[in-house]
């Protein structure tokens, strides 16, 4: 029977992909891990939860050790504006807490999912159709410790034989946990507000392009890479996947398409402008489609229609 540890289990992927997991392995074989952050009564209800830190590499080993774990999905991570107002702090969960995960993985022989970013890309990367090879100069340090993160990865891999894979996520958008701290938390904030205020003031220009994904897709694209055939992976821990390149401009159309009243009015924060500036406008994911037959199913339409219909739902039944 699969065993698997989730850590970042309260996060906007992990609270998700951890009662997926359930769903389709068994509540009690997947064991949530978070920090601070209460899980929530789905999330605590449904299998074993721990506290634990990845930056003290004996918190994860004990869970490992009791649970018998085979597979860690290591979700834990400081997003890019954190990151910026806390370099150090970005650096010691980012690049200590997977060091820590990939040592515990090289002991106890588990295989290590860990997301990667469109910020590892950076202003001298062609923006456009970005390819899965290409020049890796980010200037952020979510994006250092991002490029530093998939190295090690692959360094774990061929070194020790750790069964490491991972994706470079794009935005991700969805409605059951809210994101913390990322460049494109607007891409979510947007919908809450236009269900609720009928009008979003953004923090990003709107011509600002960047790739995005429906949480559904995020997760279906976590769970594939971990099933794929290893004989077909060449890149295994940094793998470009997008759904959809979109703008602030091109979400409020969508919307708007729904809600005829909406406006979107501008403020834009320098930090964030900034670093969105420096990821592409649009990735090239043809690489996940032939490796392991990656194909997103939500683009913008389909996902504005389901972001509204489960906001609305949830404003109007909190419980
Ligand atoms: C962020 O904005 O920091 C994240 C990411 C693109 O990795 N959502």
């Amino acid at each position: 029977m699969k065993k698997v540890l989730v850590t970042g289990a309260t996060g906007q992927i992990g609270s998700e992909l951890t009662l997926l997991l359930r769903e389709n392995l068994g509540s009690t074989s997947v064991i949530a891990a978070g920090h601070i952050k209460k899980p929530d009564p789905a999330l605590r209800e449904s299998g074993p939860f721990h506290y634990i830190d990845c930056t003290q590499i004996n918190t994860i080993a004990e869970l490992v050790k009791k649970y018998k774990v085979d597979t860690i999905y290591h979700l834990a991570s400081v997003l890019s504006a954190s990151a910026e107002k806390n370099p150090q702090l970005g650096w010691q969960v980012n690049v200590n807490g997977l060091y820590n995960v990939l040592e515990v993985a090289r002991e106890y022989g588990c295989a290590v999912f860990t997301p990667s970013s469109i910020a590892i890309f950076g202003p001298s990367t062609p923006l456009q159709n970005t390819p899965q090879d290409t020049v890796q100069r980010p200037t952020t340090i979510y994006g250092v410790t991002k490029v530093a993160g998939e190295l090690l990865c692959d360094y774990y891999f061929k070194r020790f034989g750790v069964d490491t894979r991972g994706v470079r996520y794009p935005g991700l958008i969805s409605y059951k946990t809210p994101p913390g701290g990322g460049t494109t938390d607007y891409a979510v904030e947007i919908y809450f507000e236009a269900v609720k205020h009928k009008k979003y003031t953004c923090y990003l220009k709107t011509e600002t392009c960047l790739d995005m994904m429906y949480m559904p897709d995020a997760l279906k694209a976590a769970i594939e890479i971990m099933e794929a055939d290893p004989g077909r992976l060449k890149h295994r821990n940094a793998f470009n996947v997008t759904a959809m390149s979109v703008a602030p401009e091109t979400i409020a159309a969508e919307i708007k398409k729904l809600i005829p009243d909406f406006t979107i009015a501008y403020q834009i924060d320098p930090l964030r402008q900034a670093i969105a500036d420096s990821w592409p406008d649009s990735m090239d994911d043809s690489a996940s489609r032939q490796e392991w037959g990656w194909k997103p199913k939500y683009d913008l339409q389909m996902t504005t229609r389901d972001m509204i219909q489960n906001i609305s739902k949830i404003l109007e039944d909190p419980s």
